[in-house]
């Protein structure tokens, strides 16, 4: 490990945190606001994280525009105008820019700086980060905000080395944007980030290739120009539909609450019910249609049946259409993808898709792409749509450890352990936005972000009137944490999945289930009687030497 506690000072903060993307921007906004020196550092370029990285062709938020933004301020909300149902990745990036300016927060924020090290000293009460740049930043507490999908992984197959053309991954996309005219094109991943680019990519190439491992459930966006009047209506009502989806598993309004079982109705009944949200676009409507749909597999499969079925509709050739059309997971559990006419995509003359469950990539050659069974594509560009290492690797690849001998990587060594989500036992003072063990990646993020910060913000507000500058969950309650996040989980059909939210898409990763899948508005009300019993689970104290003069 760098050693953090060597280098020069340069900075001496309250708060440091890592991230400038939505999380970060908004822990400075509301920490700032209590009068804490607060700095967030940030390896792009530029602030905006995920929205930031994510340029490939195509790539736009699945969760409604005036849904999926920050609701702490009237005016913004009121001001800001969504060009579309949903936002584009340039739109989103914008719409952050735009915040950064208004807030006056790019002050606090520093870019092109990775932390490498963060080191607790448990006398003092504080923590050291280190920069990949050599400085170093002390700070009493630090806020985790670098993201669940902030770490991308190419595969490491071999031979990447040898390719002559180009390669690319979604999570790290050229700003200048790629032109892939008149070349043969391979796109690896069928996930969300596949989904979205290769409509768009089929339609430039000379010819794409798709590469799926596992065929993924995708329903139509339905995205559109933004309806005046719709948008005049949702503006008028923004605080109480903010309320509302408080209030909801997804933190996302406007979707009436389910009332029964998917068999509790006829067929009829339940297909034309299926069809009514087939036509109004979206995933979460989809799979909030009936109570039990990621609970109980026979109701699931009701409505896996219907996606599969309009698969086989709207693919013309039925070989294709049956590899396109998943079996091996229930729908929902994976991420559910939406998608401007990723099926029509296949019926294009300049499309195919290669199976490459039964017969796996073995290497990237100089010229392409060769199977284990021998089949060989000859490309002149690649695309990694390969995904992350979700949801702990950004943090697993910070050094972080205590004076106690504690070592963030080898406590999760079995799978991420936290309290809530927002702490992990042993690393006192440090905080996670939207972390393993929080039902973030699970819900509107954004509104989970502002969930966490604004309950760090308020437990730093009740230590600070009891002049305390020491928390950290107790192990019990961290163990009890983990274990309800599992039982949760285990209730539902999301195991049945080999997904992202176990860890699953990386090779040696613990098979853990990461999310919370309680619902946002379960944990949100636990987090509050947490508060409200005088944050029970933590252990509070105070620093056994002072800090050196500030
Ligand atoms: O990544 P993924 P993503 N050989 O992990 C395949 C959010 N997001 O970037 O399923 C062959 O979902 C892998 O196959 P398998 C959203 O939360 C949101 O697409 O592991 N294939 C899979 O098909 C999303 O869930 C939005 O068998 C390999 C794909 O690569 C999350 O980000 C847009 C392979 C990876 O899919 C991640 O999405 C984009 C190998 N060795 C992303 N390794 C929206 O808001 C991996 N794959 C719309």
């Amino acid at each position: 490990m760098p050693d953090a506690s060597n280098g020069p000072v340069s900075r001496q903060l309250d708060v440091a945190i890592v991230g400038g993307g939505l999380a970060g921007l908004y822990a400075i906004h509301r920490l700032r606001g209590m009068g804490l020196r607060v700095r967030a550092y940030e390896a792009g370029s530029g602030i905006g994280g995920t929205w930031f990285w994510n340029r490939y062709p195509g790539a736009r938020c699945d969760v409604e525009s005036l849904e999926y933004s920050y609701g702490f301020d009237d005016a913004l909300q009121q001001d800001w105008k969504w060009p579309e149902r949903y936002g584009t990745q340039p739109e989103i990036l914008k719409y952050i820019n735009h915040v950064a300016d208004r807030f006056d927060l790019r002050r606090d924020v520093q870019l092109e700086t990775r932390i490498v090290s963060a080191l607790f000293d448990g006398e003092a009460n504080e923590w050291t980060l280190a920069t990949d740049g050599g400085e170093t930043a002390r700070a009493r507490y630090v806020v985790m905000a670098a993201g669940n999908l902030s770490t991308p992984r190419v595969p490491d197959f071999p031979g990447l080395k040898s390719f002559t053309g180009k390669w690319y991954h979604s999570g790290l996309w050229p700003h200048g944007g790629v032109d892939f005219s008149g070349l043969r094109v391979g796109v690896i991943g069928t996930g969300s980030s596949g989904v979205q680019m290769i409509p768009i990519i089929a339609r430039q190439a000379k010819h794409l290739t798709v590469f799926q491992r596992t065929a993924n459930f995708s329903l139509p966006a339905r995205n559109a120009p933004m309806e005046p009047e719709r948008e005049r209506r949702h503006k008028a009502e923004y605080p109480e539909r903010r309320r509302a989806a408080a209030d909801t598993p997804f933190a996302i309004g406007g979707h009436a609450k389910p009332t029964h079982s998917a068999l509790d109705v006829t067929d009829e009944e339940r297909n034309a019910a299926y069809e009514a949200k087939w036509q109004e676009g979206g995933s979460i409507s989809y799979l909030y249609a009936y109570t039990d749909l990621l609970v109980n597999k026979a109701s699931n499969d009701t409505a896996s049946e219907f996606v599969r079925n309009k698969i086989r509709g709207i693919v013309e050739d039925p070989r294709t259409a049956e590899l396109l059309a998943p079996k091996d997971h229930p729908i929902g559990t994976k991420r559910l993808c939406l998608d401007t006419g990723y099926y029509e995509t296949y019926n294009r003359d300049n499309v195919s898709l290669v199976d490459v469950r039964s017969d796996r990539i073995a290497e990237l050659t100089e010229t392409g792409l060769r199977t284990a069974g021998g089949q060989t594509f000859d490309l002149d560009a690649i695309v990694f749509a390969t995904g992350f290492d979700a949801m702990t690797g950004a943090l697993r690849e910070i050094d972080i450890r205590t004076s106690d001998g504690a070592d963030l990587r080898a406590h999760w060594e079995g799978g991420p352990l936290t309290y809530l989500g927002l702490m992990v036992a042993g690393f006192p003072n440090m905080f996670v936005v939207t972390g393993p063990g929080s039902p973030g990646v699970k819900t509107q993020m954004i509104a989970s972000i502002e969930q966490h910060v604004d309950w760090i913000a308020d437990c730093l507000g009740h230590m600070r009137e009891r002049g305390l500058d020491r928390i950290e969950p107790s192990a019990e309650a961290e163990t009890a944490w983990v274990q309800h996040v599992n039982d949760i989980a285990h209730a539902t059909l999301y195991p049945l999945a080999n997904s992202w939210y176990m860890g699953a898409n990386i090779p040696g990763k613990p098979r853990v289930f990461m999310p919370y899948v309680g619902g946002y508005d379960r944990y949100k009300r636990h987090c509050d009687a947490v508060a409200a019993k005088g944050y029970e689970g933590f252990v509070f104290g105070r620093a056994k030497v002072p800090v050196a003069s500030r």
